[in-house]
């Protein structure tokens, strides 16, 4: 089984550009950036100490900004985009809609931030000419309205220029700060504008705000595991699907156990759902790692890890012929099987 969701052309649809880079491309981006021999070499690579079970939401946040160290510069930045494609490429997805929070530094501005991963994501493309990546920029909720409202600017600019890359806004952040209300202005002009909308929506326990998402509306539901089986209904009758990550919810502790996790409702109730990473480095996970587990815990069987990758081309937001084109790529590699 392991052997034929390596080789399965997957598709991802919640990655987190700065969550995603594992260890190695951690080390390689640091001795690139300081030399192997530096001290701040050493110092990095022994403040990145993996994750243990007792971790929690905010230890996870405390660890992004590590990263957010390393990608701090143009170089860091270019070089993490390229790691992030090459990591996804290997584990053979063939499509990733990444997402990102544009920063602003002493070394560039939110807009150089972006110019500086659409740049990196067309170098990373020849290198890996099989995968297809698309951006989504991201409002961190932990941050001021005024900060999201260029992001979105930012986003109408680009995807003016880049509309095969840029498709959507990602509204994620420390689930626990900022209001989802104060955002509504801003992602209600996104939507009218064009752009569509995946919001990070009950990955902690608010019933208020969850009902105000629910209200609002969104394309794809990001964790969804504080939904309660109306909240399935009404997203199951919407068509929008709950994208699930089981590592990171239980190594960020908002699921318990593995066995505990909503994609098992999910199921049960035959809503739309897709298996993503979510952070694929800072949890220390593949999308193949996702769905072992999934098939491990639940007994997915090879079928339904077909149907869960042909459920993702499906929930993309990639034109009707790319989406073919995942499709078939998905069907050759099934019949490849037959001979
Ligand atoms: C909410 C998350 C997240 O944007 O710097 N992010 N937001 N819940 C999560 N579950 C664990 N995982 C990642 O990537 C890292 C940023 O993505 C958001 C956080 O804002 C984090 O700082 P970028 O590329």
């Amino acid at each position: 089984m392991l052997q034929f969701l390596k080789e399965l052309p997957k598709v991802e649809l919640h990655a987190h550009l700065n969550g995603s880079l594992g260890m190695d491309s951690l080390c390689e981006l640091a001795e690139r950036l300081y030399g192997s021999a530096s001290e701040e070499f050493s110092q990095l690579c022994a403040r990145f100490t993996r994750f243990d079970k007792d971790s929690d939401l905010d230890a996870c946040f405390e660890k992004f900004a590590f990263v957010h160290e390393l990608t701090s510069t143009e170089e860091g930045l270019r070089y993490a985009t390229e790691l992030v494609v090459r990591e996804f490429a290997r584990d053979n997805v063939q499509y990733v809609e990444l997402r990102t929070t544009p920063k602003a530094n002493k070394s560039y501005t939110r807009r150089e931030y972006l110019q500086h991963v659409i740049d990196a994501i067309g170098e990373a493309r020849k290198t890996y000419p099989d995968i297809l990546v698309k951006l989504l920029p991201s409002i961190n909720r932990a941050e001021p309205v005024a900060v999201a409202e260029e992001t979105v600017s930012l986003a109408l600019e680009f995807a003016q220029s880049h509309p095969d890359l840029i498709l959507g806004i990602d509204l994620s952040g420390n689930p626990g700060k900022g209001t989802f209300s104060d955002f509504v202005p801003i992602l209600s002009l996104a939507r009218e504008k064009g752009l569509k909308l995946v919001l990070h929506c009950a990955e902690i326990e608010n019933p208020a705000e969850i009902k105000e998402m629910l209200n609002f509306g969104m394309s794809r539901c990001g964790h969804g595991t504080f939904l309660t089986p109306e909240d399935i209904e009404l997203l199951k009758s919407r068509n929008i699907p709950i994208e699930c990550c089981l590592t990171s919810n239980v190594k960020s502790g908002t699921v318990h156990s593995l066995e505990e996790h909503h994609l098992k409702r999910l199921m049960e109730a035959d809503a739309p759902k897709v298996i993503c990473t979510d952070d694929s480095g800072v949890f220390d996970t593949t999308l193949t790692q996702e769905f072992l587990l999934a098939k491990q815990t639940f007994g997915l069987t090879r079928d339904q890890c077909v149907s869960l990758t042909l459920e993702a081309v499906q929930h993309s937001f990639a034109t009707v012929e790319e989406r073919q084109s995942m499709a078939t790529k998905v069907k050759n590699y099934m019949d490849s099987l037959q001979k």
